[in-house]
């Protein structure tokens, strides 16, 4: 169980759902974050490229009430304010984001702030910088987000294993079958999205990723 350093809230599992609703096949929000949930997912991330803030508080309001009664962690991409007005316990920027400074000089203390880094370097800086998690990809090739770089590999993601002492969520291309190198190469977690927003059976997705991280974690540590 991973504990963010400044909010010292627990996790409940090493799966981190990333939103695209673009991805789960018109099935409304409430349902898909419910099967989240109930997947054992331990962190939901809203994360909606081409919605307006409008749209994003209305879902956000409604994620929020959901992982909030089930001790699920809510966090937001990109967006401090929006993460600010809608109580969630966390804000994931990336290396174009607002500088992670300036995130935690808005968010304060007791916001989560996750980090995308590509390489050690970024991996530093960001903890450094009071960063409480950090997240590493693609890991894989990915369909799912277009201007992405190349994949990173899991020797990158051991490389950042060695650089920082922060947990480490790996994403891009995380599925069943290939979830278990990434945990075994130093990952806390894994962020998916298409593996389970994207699965018929959104729940039996989550859980099956969920026993999975959890099995490489134990295997990890005999
Ligand atoms: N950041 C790096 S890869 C990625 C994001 C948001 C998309 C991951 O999606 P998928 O479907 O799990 O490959
Ligand atoms: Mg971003």
């Amino acid at each position: 169980m991973i504990l963010m350093k400044y909010t010292g809230i627990p996790v409940r599992s090493g799966l981190y759902v990333v939103t695209g609703m673009e991805f789960s096949g018109g099935r409304p929000y409430r349902e898909v974050v419910s099967a989240c949930i109930n997947g054992g997912a331990g962190i939901i991330q809203l994360r909606e490229k081409t919605w307006s803030a409008s749209r994003l508080i209305q879902v956000g309001r409604e994620i929020r009430e959901l992982t909030r009664k089930s001790g699920t962690l809510f966090i937001v991409n990109d967006r401090v304010d929006l993460a600010l007005a809608l109580e969630a316990d966390g804000v994931h920027v990336g290396q174009d984001d607002l500088p992670l400074p300036v995130v935690r000089k808005l968010a304060g203390n007791k916001m989560i702030i996750g980090v995308s880094a590509g390489n050690p370097r970024e991996a530093l800086e960001a903890e450094n910088n009071g960063a409480d998690y950090i997240g590493v990809g693609p890991v894989y090739p990915t369909e799912t987000k277009k201007d992405t770089r190349s994949p990173r590999g899991l020797e990158i993601l051991a490389e950042i294993r060695q650089a920082v002492s922060l947990p480490i969520y790996a994403i891009g291309g995380i599925k069943l079958h290939n979830v278990a190198p990434v945990i075994r190469a130093g990952a806390d977690g894994a962020a998916v999205v298409s593996a389970v927003v994207g699965a018929a059976d959104i729940a039996a997705a989550a859980r099956a990723l969920t026993a999975e991280i959890e099995r490489a974690k134990k295997e990890d540590s005999k």
